[in-house]
């Protein structure tokens, strides 16, 4: 079966959105809105597996979630937007999948490893469980392309391990419901596009960008002002060289590497480019012109989120008319699904 191109893709509202969300993930979902049927996502039943969250403050996060998503230019018109506890068929077919995916798989998740620490013992079975879980976010609505961060490669490998042994698992029933190719899963393809596929802490080029580092310091938050970004740029860490002229100049220097792909993202250009315009330069320069570009990007973004998180009940309407269209979507495909496994 040829399937429909669908894109699918989620966030968490574990915090704010920084931007390492919004060059990786978010311009590349707006973008692929004008070309495919998009599904967005805020995955808020992810967002408890890591840490207990305070449910008001999850119920907000929710809220500034769906802001970010709107305001950065997902059109909810167009785009189903919604939070996923609302669709019940993820957590139906994630519980399937738990049946499919083998231990050994998710023993080989770093995300976890990373995530849980030392203190593996004491990290939620959810937190072990989330690859599984958004294998069924995805395939709930058989979605065939997924734009992501570099760092949810892994988990988009195992998306596709988990669709090819289903499809083996169930292959005969799925020819006897007709599926002549054996395929009732798609293998999804990750798109993981452009020069900031995966943004580095502003304080240790080594490390990603996240929510969840414990200094602010380390990243722009889509809700930070003028004075802000301009000031966490100018504290980013550096080396002691200059901009160099040629991407070659730039192995070995990851802070200057990461900068560089920064102001690239942000321009809509490569990194070629921007070396050919400040190779030679100090970065004291080349800082104060990232902060005025990164300001000019976000600047209009957070002022639209902020324009739409003074209505709540608007967004809360549109993430119920989201989850009412997400649910007509995945409805047909669990139902499906549980009739393939002998279900009912
Ligand atoms: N630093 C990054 N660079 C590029 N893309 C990134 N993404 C996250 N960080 C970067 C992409 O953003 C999407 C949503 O991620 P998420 O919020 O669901 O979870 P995450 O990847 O775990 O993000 P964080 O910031 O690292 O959160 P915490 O600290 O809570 O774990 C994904 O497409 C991701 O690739």
């Amino acid at each position: 079966m040829a399937f429909a191109p669908r894109v699918f893709s989620g966030m968490q509202p574990t915090g704010n959105l920084h931007l390492g969300n919004y060059l990786g993930a978010l311009t590349r979902w707006v973008e692929m809105q004008s070309t495919h049927d998009c599904i967005y996502c805020i995955v808020d039943l992810h967002a408890i597996t890591a840490s207990w969250q305070d449910p008001k403050e999850l119920r907000q996060s929710i809220r500034d979630v769906a802001a970010a998503y709107i305001a950065s230019g997902v059109d909810p018109k167009r785009t189903i937007l919604f939070n996923q506890s609302q669709v019940a068929a993820h957590a139906e077919l994630a519980w399937i999948f738990n049946c499919t995916a083998r231990l050994g798989w998710l023993n080989r998740m770093t995300q976890f490893k990373e995530k849980a620490g030392k203190d593996r013992e004491n990290a939620s079975i959810g937190l072990y469980d989330y690859p599984v879980l958004m294998a069924a976010d995805i395939l709930v609505y058989r979605a065939t392309h997924v734009p992501v961060g570099d760092d949810q490669k892994q988990h988009l490998e195992l998306t596709r391990d988990i669709a090819q042994k289903f499809n083996s698992d169930y292959r005969e029933q799925i020819a006897e419901a007709g599926y002549a190719d054996g395929q009732f899963f798609p293998l999804c393809e990750p798109v993981i596009m452009g020069p900031a596929t995966r943004v580095m802490s502003l304080r240790d080029g080594t490390k990603k960008m996240s929510k969840s580092d414990v200094s602010d310091l380390s990243r722009i938050n889509m809700t930070d002002d003028h004075d802000t970004i301009a000031k966490k740029i100018q504290k980013a860490k550096t080396d002691m060289d200059g901009i160099p002229s040629e991407e070659a100049g730039l192995a070995g220097r990851p802070e200057a590497d990461n900068l560089v792909g920064i102001y690239a993202a942000l321009q809509n250009g490569s990194k070629a480019t921007v070396l050919t315009e400040f190779g030679g330069a100090q970065f004291s320069t080349f800082k104060k012109a990232l902060a005025d570009l990164a300001v000019a990007k976000l600047t209009p973004v957070n002022a639209e989120m902020r324009r739409l998180s003074a209505d709540p009940a608007e967004i809360d309407r549109i993430l119920k008319n989201g989850a009412e269209r997400a649910a007509a979507v995945a409805q047909p495909i669990i139902s499906e699904t549980k009739r393939l496994v002998g279900f009912g």
